[in-house]
């Protein structure tokens, strides 16, 4: 028999980080588990682990490939590397002389660990109209806590290095133990669970976590920031807040109190459904039973009124004294080789680059550093829109924007589209040059998706099928092309330059395959040292953590948090309430699938074939639909169809849609993308006015019962 060999690597599958080790034989993998040795302790899910299925998949895309035919007529021509580049490079230079570099967008789905280089590709030749996710998903929160921290990364502390662990955890609009995501891994959750005494759980939906709760309150989706007001409301009011932190350390606590005096238990329940008694509960258990983190969960950044409400459960972590103690939530100190996100921040975000960010006017946060996507759609819908060539990597704003039928529209006007992937996908559908992508077991890199305490290294397994190449190849082939001054002779030579700062080299690093910082090497009470600031304190202009915000009010928002309806909900638009009787949101991540991914994996498939909407049994009987059936899911946008999912967990005025499908067994060039996808029902006309997030999770609708299937 022939040489068995196994090599340590890691997964990016979802959001990713678990280690692995793969076996592979005569040039083929012929087993994956996950690593006993990597900070993840040998866990990995199903998804991982359907990975042999995934590299060896027909349909992988394998060669660059030209457009021949209309766009979206899906006639292709294969073409070399050099064509396909330089015909891109071309494109972009020819829109830079003529139009500015903030013509060219470079777009993402959500982070697969090379938004690094999707940010430095974008700066290195000018521009920051960067098209990507991060609005509607993580960076609300990042900037919102960078009131606070200046830096804008705060986990919950699961591991206990401070001597500590959360006592109290809540768990808001989130399934960790499915999602993995934004920095936490679920088996360092898990393990946290054996030592907390209450935990929380804010959702619509009875969860695998509410089943184990102390308390779960059963919230109206949107309505989140009136809780956290009402929550506030309690602990000021029976003075069980942190007097020493408040006191010494936070800004503005007098006028948070006044604004939270508004937001009475009774009237927070009559605006969240939540019984009156548990939000007074969770109000004692989180300010009494300290420390306490909140494990914050992504639907409540795909909300209209998304900057509120972060900035109202950061107020309530600062009133309870819950950052930067042991058991709270902590700002992560990366390893020796620094924040590898200074691979673009290196390039500064010049004056130029910012003002002629897409949305920037309006979306004075979110706009910031990225473009706006639905303003970028908007204007592709007009005549003269900004964004002229677009360079996409991975992810799919077809899919994933709200208001599918102008986003579909909108990207079919796009004067010139390349987008790099692993499958023909609808948003590969419709580029001029569609590139193939390498999966993780066929790449070298350095993997990073969240900035936090650990950086690990994908070691290439195998080679990826025909001439698809890692992302970072792309990046950097196209760079030199375009940009070369800020790029590297080759991948290799741009791994080291990333790690030189912990002298050492990618062969070093890859053999490590991990570098963490761990232990005592951490860092609590950050504000007592002299870390963030000369003698002490927050990195913020008045050096305590601001409950009034003064970068807030400079900026001309309102300083201290609020709550705002949804842009339709029963209580905005009583009258639309009438026709569309329920409230709708989207999401619940599942653990086979990964967004759209994955439906062309058999075996993850077979878990779920078809997208399934949950209702609460007495909310179906009403419309005549019985488990399993066909359901219309209408909203004043479009129609949509799932099978209906009986389910008495969820509130019965609220319905749960499985987001992000497509069926990529379909014809394209739309592969079903109209028939299932809530982005069809979904408006891009109300959103958030820090960020731009537009109501994806919290919206009206009706249900009735299809005739037919798909
Ligand atoms: N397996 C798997 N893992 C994933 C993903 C995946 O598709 N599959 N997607 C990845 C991505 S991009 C992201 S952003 C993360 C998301 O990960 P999570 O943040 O955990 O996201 P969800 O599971 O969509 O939503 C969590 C919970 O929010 C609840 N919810 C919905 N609306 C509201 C609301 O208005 N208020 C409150 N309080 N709760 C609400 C839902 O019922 C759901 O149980 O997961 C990542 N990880
Ligand atoms: N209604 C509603 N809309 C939502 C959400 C919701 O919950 N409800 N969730 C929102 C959120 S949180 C997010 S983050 C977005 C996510 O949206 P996207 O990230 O755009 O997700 P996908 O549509 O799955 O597109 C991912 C694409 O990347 C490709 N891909 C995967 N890995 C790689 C890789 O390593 N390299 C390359 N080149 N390609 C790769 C996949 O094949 C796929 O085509 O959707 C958002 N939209
Ligand atoms: S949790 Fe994510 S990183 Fe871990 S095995 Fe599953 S897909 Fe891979
Ligand atoms: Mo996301």
């Amino acid at each position: 028999m022939s040489e068995r060999k196994v090599i340590k690597t890691t997964c990016k599958g979802c959001h990713g980080g678990c280690g692995v080790l793969a076996t592979v034989q005569d040039g083929t993998i012929v087993h994956i588990e996950g690593n006993p040795d990597a900070p993840t302790r040998g866990t990995m899910c199903s998804k991982g682990l359907s990975s042999i299925q995934h590299i060896n998949h027909p349909d992988r895309l394998k060669y660059p490939l030209k457009r021949t035919g209309k766009r979206g007529e899906g006639k292709w021509e294969r073409i070399s590397w050099d064509e396909a580049l330089d015909t891109i490079a071309g494109r972009m230079k020819e829109s830079i002389e003529k139009h500015g570099a903030s013509s060219i967008g470079i777009s993402q789905g959500t982070g697969r660990g090379y938004n690094r280089y999707t940010h430095r590709l974008a700066r290195s030749i000018g521009t920051a109209n960067i098209i990507t996710p991060g609005y509607i998903c993580h960076s609300p929160r990042l900037g919102l806590y960078g009131l606070i921290t200046g830096y804008g990364r705060l986990y919950c502390d699961y591991h206990g290095w401070g001597g500590e662990y959360p006592k109290t955890q809540i768990s808001w609009a989130k399934q960790l133990e499915i999602s993995s995501a934004d920095g936490e891994m679920a088996v360092w959750f898990l393990n946290s669970l054996k030592y907390v005494k209450n935990l929380i759980v804010i959702d619509p939906r009875e969860t695998a976590l509410s089943s184990r709760a102390t308390l779960w309150l059963q919230i109206r989706p949107g309505s989140d920031a009136a809780l956290a007001l009402g929550m506030m409301n309690v602990i000021i009011n029976e003075g069980i807040h942190d007097k020493e932190f408040v006191r010494d350390w936070t800004y503005g606590f007098d006028k948070l109190q006044e604004r939270v005096a508004e937001y009475t238990p009774e009237r927070v329940s009559e605006i969240t459904w939540i019984p009156k008694e548990d939000i007074i509960k969770a109000a004692r258990l989180f300010a009494q039973d300290t420390p306490g983190c909140i494990q914050i969960g992504s639907s409540l950044e795909r909300q209209a009124n998304c900057g509120q409400t972060l900035r109202a459960i950061i107020c309530l972590l600062g009133i309870t004294g819950n950052v930067e103690r042991p058991g709270s939530m902590m700002s992560w100190i990366p390893p020796e080789t620094g924040q590898m996100e200074d691979f673009f921040n290196e390039i500064p975000l010049t004056d130029e680059m910012r003002e002629n960010i897409v949305g920037s006017e309006t979306f004075k946060l979110g706009a910031a550093r990225t473009a706006h996507s639905d303003t970028v759609i908007k204007q592709l819908l007009g005549d003269d829109p900004v964004i002229r060539v677009w360079f996409s990597v991975g992810g799919q704003q077809i899919v994933h924007l709200a208001n599918t039928t102008e986003v579909a529209k909108a990207i079919g006007n796009v004067e010139f589209l390349a987008h790099a992937d692993q499958f023909m996908g609808p948003m590969a559908e419709q580029a001029d040059i569609v590139l193939p992508a390498a999966h993780w077991l066929e790449i070298d890199e350095i993997y990073d998706m969240h900035p936090r305490f650990m950086i690990e290294a994908h070691n290439k397994v195998v080679d990826p099928p025909g001439e698809a190449w890692a992302d970072n190849k792309i990046f950097n082939e196209l760079g030199k092309r375009v940009a070369p001054q800020y790029w590297f002779e080759n991948v290799e030579k741009m791994l080291d330059y990333q790690l030189r700062k912990a002298n050492i080299t990618w062969k070093d690093f890859s053999e490590m395959a991990f570098l963490a910082r761990t232990g005592k090497d951490q860092i609590y009470y950050k504000y007592k040292t002299e870390y963030w600031r000369k003698g002490g304190g927050f990195p913020t202009p008045t050096g305590k953590l601001e409950l009034f915000s003064t970068v807030l009010e400079g900026l001309g928002y309102d300083a201290l948090p609020y709550f705002q309806e949804p842009g339709e909900s029963p209580y905005s638009t009583p009258e639309l309430y009438k026709e569309y009787p329920l409230v709708l949101t989207s999401g619940y991540r599942q653990p086979f699938y990964f967004l759209s991914q994955y439906r062309n994996l058999p075996w993850l498939r077979s878990f779920q074939r078809d997208p399934v909407v949950q209702m609460h049994p007495e909310t179906a009987e009403k419309s005549g639909i019985e488990d399993g059936d066909w359901t219309w899911i209408e909203s004043p946008r479009g129609k949509i169809r799932q099978k209906a999912r009986l389910f008495p967990g969820i509130h019965p005025g609220v319905v749960m849609a499985t987001a992000n499908c497509f069926y990529p067994e379909e014809p394209g060039p739309y592969h079903g993308l109209f028939t299932s996808n809530p982005n069809v029902l979904t408006s891009n006309d109300h959103c958030d006015p820090m960020y731009g997030s537009p109501d994806l999770t919290a919206l009206l609708c009706k249900i009735s019962k299809a005739k037919d299937s798909k």
